[in-house]
C-alpha cells in the first residue's frame, strides 16, 4: 500500500488512513472505525494518566455486589461490594469507564452491528447500524491489575468482517424486531462475531505506558505499524513504520508462579531455553509484566515468547480468545512472528463458540514458537 511520504513525525495517524484510502477506496469505512478507536484511546490514556489525581483508581464497587443490570439495594446496613464482570473478575473503575468511552466512539461511528468487550455481559446490537460491514471486539482495559501502581496497560481490539449483513437486512425488512440471538427463527447475529481470528479484518492494541502508543494492521498486505501520542500535539504520529518480530529472541514471559501447575512439556521447555539448551544455545531472561499489552509489545520489538499456557487447574488459560488471543496473535503473524495453543495448534484457526471463551496462547518470534511447538502433545 502507499504511504504518505514526510519525516516519519510529521506522518499523522490521520494524514496516513487518507492517504491509504486514497489509493484504496474501499478503506474509507476502515479509515472512521480506526479514527474512532484512537480518539477513544486519546481518552483513555487520559483517564490512566490522571487516575491518581483524579481518584480513579481502586474497584468499581456495587451495592450488595450486584452486576450492572441487577437489582441494587441502597438500604443503609448493606455494604459496597466490587462489581464483578460475567467472567466473575472484580471491576476496577477504570475498566468501566474505559468500556464506556470505547463502546460510545464505536457505537457512534455508525459503522459498526455489533460488538463485544470483555467488560460487557453479552454482545451488544447495534439496532440502526445493521447493514454496517464490520462488528469489533474489544477488552478496554487489558492488565488493569498494575493500573494503581501505574504499571503500563492498555486496549486490544479486533475487526471483522460481518458477512451475514444481507441476511440480516432482508431480516429486518421483513420483521424488524426479529434480529435477536434468542429468538431462533431470527438471524444469528453472534454468527459475525464468532469467527477465528484468521478472519480478522484489522486487530490492534494501545499500550498507556511511558509512552502511548497505537500498534495495528489492516492485514492482507498492510504492514503492523505503530503511532506514538505526542501529548504536545494531542496526535499520533508515525513512529514504527513497518514492524517485524525478530525471527529469535533470548525472552521469555509467563507467569512463572503457576510453573508447578503446567503440563511437563512445557515445564520441559522452559526449563531448557533458561539453562541455555534449547536450539539457540542463548540462555533466555524471563520478562513478565503481567500486562499482555505490555508484554506483547517488547516480545514485537525485542523478539522471545510470550504465554498464557493453562495449567491442570485451568486447562484453557486466562486470556479470552476473541478479543485478546486472536487479535494479538493476528498481528504478531501479521509482523513475520508466530502465534499456537498449548496443544500446538493455529490460535487463527480456533472457531470460537462464545464471546468470552477462553483460550492458550503463546506468541512471538517464529523460530522460538515452532521450537515451542517441538515439546507440545497434541490434544
Ligand atoms: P485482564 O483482562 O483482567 O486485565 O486480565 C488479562 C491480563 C493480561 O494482561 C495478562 O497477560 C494476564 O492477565 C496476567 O495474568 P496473571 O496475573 O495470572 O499472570
Ligand atoms: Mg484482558
Amino acid at each position: 500500500p502507499t504511504v504518505a511520504q514526510g519525516p516519519l513525525s510529521t506522518i499523522t495517524l490521520q494524514r496516513y488512513l487518507s492517504s491509504l484510502v486514497s489509493s484504496d477506496e474501499s478503506l474509507r469505512e476502515m479509515e472512521g472505525l480506526m479514527l474512532s478507536i484512537a480518539m477513544a484511546c486519546k481518552t483513555i490514556s487520559t483517564l490512566v494518566n490522571r487516575a491518581g489525581i483524579n481518584q480513579l483508581t481502586g474497584l468499581e464497587t456495587d451495592v450488595m455486589g450486584t452486576r450492572s443490570g441487577s437489582q441494587s439495594n441502597n438500604g443503609p446496613n448493606k455494604k459496597n461490594k466490587p462489581k464483578k464482570n460475567i467472567q466473575g473478575e472484580d471491576q476496577k473503575k477504570l475498566d468501566v469507564l474505559s468500556n464506556g468511552v470505547l463502546k460510545n466512539a464505536l457505537k457512534f461511528t455508525g459503522k459498526l452491528g455489533l460488538l463485544a468487550s470483555e467488560e460487557e455481559d453479552e454482545a451488544l446490537l447495534i439496532e440502526s447500524a445493521l447493514d454496517s460491514r464490520y462488528v469489533a471486539v474489544f477488552d478496554p482495559l487489558d492488565g488493569s491489575s498494575n493500573i494503581d501502581a501505574s504499571i503500563c496497560t492498555g486496549t486490544i481490539f479486533g475487526v471483522l468482517e460481518d458477512d451475514s449483513v444481507d441476511i440480516k437486512n432482508e431480516y429486518k425488512r421483513n420483521n424488524d424486531d426479529c434480529v435477536r440471538d434468542e429468538d431462533a427463527e431470527c438471524v444469528n447475529t453472534m454468527d459475525a462475531l464468532l469467527q477465528p481470528g484468521s478472519q480478522l479484518a484489522a486487530s490492534g492494541y494501545c499500550m498507556y505506558s511511558s509512552s502511548t502508543i497505537l500498534v495495528f494492521t489492516l492485514g492482507g498486505s498492510h504492514p503492523v505499524i505503530g503511532f506514538t501520542l505526542d501529548p504536545q500535539l494531542g496526535e499520533f504520529v508515525l513512529t514504527h513504520p513497518n514492524m517485524r518480530t525478530p525471527k529469535r529472541g533470548s525472552y521469555y514471559s509467563v507467569n512463572e508462579g503457576n510453573s508447578w501447575l503446567w503440563d511437563a512439556s512445557i515445564r520441559h521447555y522452559i526449563d531448557k531455553i533458561k539453562r541455555g539448551e534449547g536450539q539457540s544455545k542463548k540462555r533466555y531472561s524471563s520478562r513478565y509484566v503481567g500486562s499482555m499489552v505490555g508484554d506483547v509489545h517488547r516480545t514485537l520489538l525485542y523478539g522471545g515468547i510470550f504465554g498464557n499456557p493453562g495449567d491442570v487447574q485451568h486447562r484453557n488459560g486466562k486470556l479470552r480468545l476473541i478479543y485478546e488471543c486472536s487479535p494479538m496473535s493476528f498481528l504478531v503473524e501479521q509482523a513475520g512472528g508466530g502465534s499456537c495453543t498449548s496443544e500446538g495448534k493455529s490460535v487463527l484457526e480456533v472457531v470460537p463458540e462464545g464471546v468470552h471463551q477462553r483460550s492458550t496462547c503463546w506468541l512471538g518470534s517464529i523460530e522460538d514458537v515452532e521450537e515451542l511447538k517441538t515439546y507440545l502433545v497434541p490434544e
